[in-house]
């Protein structure tokens, strides 16, 4: 009978453990194109999105593009874009602030289309 039981207990705990690997998130790893000229631009483009849920972030500036990866339960693409577009730099999808980006180091005053 105690046999059953510590086998019982030793089975609810083995699938008590598998369910939390499962339920584990994988970070996801996605491209923005950020506009930048320098490398001061990449160090301001990568302290934007350091943030809570963001795992890593690269800048490239002969593509113009962040590399980043994320938890998507804790912060998302657009959010992401926000961010950067508020700290100056020009997004695929979100305009920077004018008195932000007039407020810039000349040399990252990236060309604007
Ligand atoms: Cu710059």
């Amino acid at each position: 009978m105690l046999k059953m039981l510590i086998l019982s207990l030793l089975l609810a705990f083995a699938v008590n453990t598998s369910q939390a690997k499962q339920e584990k998130e994988v970070a996801i790893t996605e491209t923005i194109s950020v506009n930048g000229n320098c490398e001061s631009c990449k160090k301001n483009i990568e302290r934007a999105v350091k943030v809570k849920g963001v795992k890593k972030a690269n800048w490239d500036a002969d593509t113009k593009t962040l590399t980043v990866t994320y938890l998507a339960s804790k912060i998302s693409n657009d959010q992401l874009q926000r961010k950067i577009a508020d700290s100056g730099y020009d997004t695929e999808k979100y305009k920077a602030p004018d008195e932000v980006y007039k407020n810039l180091h000349a040399c990252c005053q990236y060309e604007r289309k």
